[in-house]
Order: C-alpha cells, then structure tokens, then sequence
C-alpha cells in the first residue's frame, strides 16, 4: 500500500458517503431480511458502543440511524443504501450485552446474528465496535468466537476516542492487538475512530471502498 493509493481510497471513500444515504430496511427477524443485493458492511457491538453514532459520523447524516441514550433500544437489523451505483450497504446491528437484559432476549440476539452471519454471502465484512475507554470484554470475546466460526471477516473498530488520553489510548490499543491474536479470522489491524470528532471517519470510509474493489 502506497502513500498515493492511500490518499486515492481516502478521497473515493469521501465521495461515496458524501453521496445520499438512505434508510431501506429494518428486519427484527431471519425470515424478513431484505433479498441480498450489493455489498453488505454490518457494524456490531455491545449496546450504547456507538454503532448508530458511527453510521451517522459516516454518512454526515446526524439523524439517519436512531442514537439513544437507553441502551438496547436497537433490536433489529437495519440496513442503510448509499448511492445508486455504489451497491454498498451499511448494517447496523442489535447491540448486545446489557447488564439489563433477560436471558432470552440475549438467547434471541445471538441466534438471529448467529443465523446472519451464516447464510449471508453479501456481507463483506463485520465491524466490531469496542469503546477504547473499556477494551475487549468477556460479551465481546464471545461474540468474536461467534465471528470467528463463521465465514465472514471482521475487524475491531475502537470508538469514542475522543474521551480517552493518548497514552491511555495506546495502551488500549496494543491491548486489543494483543486479543485478537487469539483470533485468526481477525483482521490484524484495529481502527481508532470518534464519531464526535469525525476522528478515522476517512480511514473507515476508505477500507470499505478498498473491499468494494476486492469484490469488483
Ligand atoms: N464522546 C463520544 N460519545 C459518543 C461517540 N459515539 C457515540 N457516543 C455517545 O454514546 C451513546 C450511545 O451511542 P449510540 O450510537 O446510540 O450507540 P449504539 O447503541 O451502539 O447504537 C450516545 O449518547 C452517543 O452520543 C463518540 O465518538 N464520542
Ligand atoms: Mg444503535
């Protein structure tokens, strides 16, 4: 990877979420999936992480996907459509992992990701938002060994940077490297993002442009 392949990702990544972003489907079950078109990118994480604030960080839509301050509000999969001739589509997945939720709702939610993860063959990759304050959890390793027996690639997204010294951050960082080594189906590297200071917003935007041309 080159400084100027670099720089040329970062700039077709802008254009296409500079692009309109729209709303196309919300499914709380397997059997109502939209029918599998494009490339799909879905973005998992535990409840209140910053998968909704993300998506709006990267479509520069404030109110796209719903944020809340009550976590688990999210129990769907809802799919967001850029650009016509992009083909790429966001999803923004049921959070897991609150203290508050009974055993059969978190029963619910792995099998209805579970069953996503496996039968989809549009998905390209799942981002696995982690908040760089807190670092990989037990319900999070869960949720990578989930990935890890599925097909799909994924890659650990750090979030709310933004709140979080430097050193801190390193130190959070080279922790997580040190997780997902244990993961092979990882990808070896983590992005470092803030939805509030639009922080790795362009490397994100970048990456999925970059797995638009794998797929091409
Ligand atoms: N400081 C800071 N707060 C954030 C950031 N991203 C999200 N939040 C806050 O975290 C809370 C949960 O965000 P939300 O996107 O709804 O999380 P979700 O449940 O994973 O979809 C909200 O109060 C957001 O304002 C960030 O980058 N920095
Ligand atoms: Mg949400």
């Amino acid at each position: 990877m080159t400084a100027e392949t670099d720089a040329k990702l970062i700039e077709e990544g802008r254009k296409l979420f500079a692009g309109e972003w729209k709303f196309v489907w919300a499914s709380p079950s397997i059997e109502t999936l939209p029918p599998m078109a494009g490339m799909e990118v879905a973005f998992a994480g535990r409840s209140n992480v910053g998968k909704s604030s993300l998506i709006n960080a990267l479509t520069g839509r404030n109110a796209l996907a719903r944020t809340s301050h009550t976590p688990g509000r999210t129990q769907e999969l809802i799919f967001f459509e850029g650009p016509d001739k992009s083909g790429l589509r966001l999803v923004d997945m049921p959070g897991y992992g609150y203290a508050s939720a009974p055993k059969t709702k978190v029963a619910s939610w792995t099998k209805l990701i579970h069953q996503f993860l496996l039968g989809r063959a549009t998905l390209a990759r799942v981002y696995v938002l982690i908040d760089a304050r807190h670092g990989i959890k037990d319900v999070d390793q869960d949720v990578l060994k989930t990935l890890d027996k599925s097909a799909v690639s994924y890659q650990v997204v750090l979030t709310k940077a933004d709140q979080v010294k430097p050193l801190e951050l390193e130190k959070h960082i080279s922790e997580t490297m040190t997780a997902l080594a244990k993961h092979p189906a990882a990808f070896p590297e983590v992005l470092v993002t803030s939805s509030r200071s639009g922080a790795g917003m362009p490397e994100l935007r970048a990456a999925m442009v970059r797995l638009l041309g794998e797929r091409a």
